[in-house]
């Protein structure tokens, strides 16, 4: 039969049946591998799989139907091998942080970046609005002006006092991709659309202001509210978004300010790091491309250079 795997968990696999209601559980053999894939888990919440069931009862993955899109992390720092975090994904919604835990720029361009890679529409929902204090409030007003300028539709919201339908038409019939750092309130606000208390939130830890990490494994949650489907993947609290197959040349395809004032580069090479007759170099001086965007384009362009003496 044909399904779609909601959930894993390491060895196991949840599948819902395109056909049933009720989910099954299913595996993966040893030597499966999937054509051109160095990836730690060869199936991701997302992925349409085939299952047979063998004469024991078990059910075993046999075939996995090609991705439209995936996202990926590294695993660890040093290792080359990359984690599917979610594959078939409509949007990435990135739940960002003013305070309580702060969210760097950095991470949310990355995270941008990334998505743009994919080609994956991305959205940022600003969360825990209700405990901003005044200068909070002014910079949550400049990010959402910065990244609504740049066509990244934004919310602002509070995740634990707001009414349910707020948000649902975001999420109505969508698989999205529910990303940020431990402790933003991912968990929160997908218990808050869903209307019910379906994954484990934590106390934000006072000492480290970080969060723990309550969620290990990737999820899809079904939407049951709305009535139109959908599914929100809730991911582990993801620190790093590294630059994974990102060449040094195209990280500026994936900004969009930067590769359309770079257009306008005497080089089409140009890396607008100091070149002769660079358009974007300028551009940040004057103010037209945000000091923070440039950064962060910088450091996914550092990653690379780092990345080449592994
Ligand atoms: N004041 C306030 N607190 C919130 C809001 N949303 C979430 N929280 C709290 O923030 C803490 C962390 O929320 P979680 O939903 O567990 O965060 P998470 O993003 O799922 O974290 P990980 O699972 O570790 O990645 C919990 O104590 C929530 O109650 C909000 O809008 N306002
Ligand atoms: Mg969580
Ligand atoms: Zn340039």
């Amino acid at each position: 039969m044909r399904g779609l795997v909601i959930k894993t968990t390491g060895n196991s696999y949840t599948v819902q049946p395109m056909d049933s209601e009720a989910p099954v559980t299913a595996y993966v053999k040893g030597n499966f591998r999937i054509r051109g894939i160095r990836s730690t888990n060869p199936v991701a919440v997302g992925d349409y799989v085939q299952v047979e069931q063998q004469s024991d009862g078990t059910n075993w993955i046999t075939d996995i139907e090609d991705r439209r899109n995936y996202i990926i992390r590294r695993s660890t720092n040093l290792s080359k091998q990359t984690h599917i975090l979610a594959a078939n994904i409509d949007q990435a919604v990135l739940l960002v942080t003013v305070a309580h835990p702060v969210t760097s720029t950095t991470f949310i361009d990355r995270f941008l970046a990334t998505a743009e890679a994919y080609r994956v529409p991305a959205v940022l929902v600003f969360n825990k609005l209700d405990i901003l204090t005044d200068s909070e409030k002014q910079t949550l007003a400049s990010w959402q002006e910065l990244y609504g300028s740049l066509g990244y539709p934004c919310y602002a919201i509070a995740a634990t006092t707001m009414d349910a339908a707020g948000l649902l038409p975001l999420f109505a019939g969508k698989v999205s991709l529910l990303s940020g750092n431990s402790g933003v309130g991912k968990s929160t606000l997908l218990n808050t659309i869903a209307g019910r208390q379906i994954t484990r939130t934590a106390e934000l830890s006072a000492i480290h202001d970080s969060g723990m990490h309550t969620t290990t494994f990737s999820e899809m949650y079904p939407l049951a509210v709305g009535g139109k489907g959908g599914y929100i993947i809730d991911t582990p609290g993801i620190k790093g978004f590294g630059s994974v197959a990102m060449e040094k040349e195209e990280i500026s395809h994936y900004f969009r300010e930067i590769f359309r004032v770079g257009q306008q580069c005497r080089y089409s090479n140009c890396l607008h790091t100091g070149e002769n007759a660079c358009a974007v170099v300028p551009a940040v001086a004057r103010g037209e491309i945000a000091m923070s965007r440039y950064e962060s384009y910088l450091s996914l362009l550092g990653d690379c250079e780092e990345a080449k003496y592994r």
